[in-house]
């Protein structure tokens, strides 16, 4: 999944109607070569170009959180009162501050500024789920990208799943036997049944799920060796299978969640007293790591 980055040369369309005799004035402002710039607050998200070579701004604010950029795809906002863009030209030159503080500083003033009458914001986002469990993502995906595979069906896809067989037993944590088979790509299999042990929930195949053979109380099964003289955990070792035992808990799965955008403004009309601004496309430009972190999910067990 890459990150798409649009960047569309900034064609201003102009048409002014003056506020008295219909005189046409051709008006430009250049965001182009400005860096697209994000602020949030509890209920709101300010998106903002800053140009002082102009002593102008565009910001866009949307009534919405960052909870925004977990969506695959975002619909489409209208521009409303609560979904907003105003252009701005000011007197001195602002920073950040200006929209990302709480209280705006006094100085400069503005200057004159413009409202968006109407207008339509599209957002393309990119969502990256990422397990970081050592087995690369197309491996993960399956061959259907609209249904990828959920080995353990806990409503985890395996790309984003850190145990995709649901044994408790972290998949970074079964896929290689040694430095050798890492290098050359050989993933573990202990019982030799033909299933990598990431994705076998009887690794050592005696009958046992990985998953009960915790019989200490916790639920890691790699703590629990019942044949001292070998070291081997018992999920690994077939002389070991004691029944008896019903684990129904999953561990805890830690999943790195990347968002990037990119804005286009479509049809936007910008208003002030005296001059009307038409765009038919207007492209804000584009955030990476706009929603960069690291969370951690409870899959219910089934
Ligand atoms: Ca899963
Ligand atoms: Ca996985
Ligand atoms: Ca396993
Ligand atoms: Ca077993």
């Amino acid at each position: 999944m890459k990150l798409k980055i649009w960047l569309i040369s900034v064609v201003i369309i102009n048409t002014f109607s003056s506020c008295d005799d219909g005189d046409l004035i051709v008006t430009s402002f250049d965001f182009e070569d400005q860096t697209l710039q994000i602020c949030g607050g509890e209920n709101a998200l300010v998106f903002f170009k800053i140009n002082n070579d102009a002593q102008e701004s565009i910001a866009l604010n949307i009534a919405s959180t960052s909870d925004i950029f977990l969506q695959e795809e975002i619909e489409d906002i209208e521009l409303s009162t609560t979904n907003f863009v105003t252009y701005r030209k000011y007197n001195g030159d602002i920073d950040a501050s200006y929209f990302c503080s709480s209280v705006p500083p006094t100085s400069p003033q503005v200057n004159s500024e413009y409202l968006a009458e109407s207008g339509t914001v599209a957002i393309d986002n990119t969502l990256i789920l990422d397990d970081d469990d050592g087995v690369p993502e197309e491996e993960e995906l399956g061959n259907n990208e609209d249904e990828p595979m959920d080995t353990d069906g806990d409503g985890i896809p395996d790309y984003y799943d850190a145990d995709d067989d649901g044994d408790n037993v972290p998949t970074r944590l079964e896929l290689f036997e040694n430095e050798t088979d890492e290098e050359n790509g050989i993933y573990k299999d202990t019982d030799g049944d033909g299933i990598p042990d990431y994705l076998d929930d009887d690794d050592d195949g005696d009958g046992i799920l990985t998953r009960n053979e915790s019989t200490d109380g916790d639920i890691d099964p790699l703590n629990d060796i019942n044949d001292e003289s070998s070291g081997i955990p018992d999920f690994l070792n077939a002389n070991v299978a004691i029944p008896g035992f019903e684990i129904e808990e999953y561990i805890l799965h830690s999943v790195n969640r990347n968002a990037s955008i990119s804005i286009v403004l479509f049809n936007l009309v910008l208003v002030n007293a005296d001059e009307t601004i038409v765009q038919e496309s207007l492209s804000l430009g584009a955030i990476s790591d706009v929603l960069n972190d690291t969370i951690i999910l409870a899959p219910e067990f089934q």
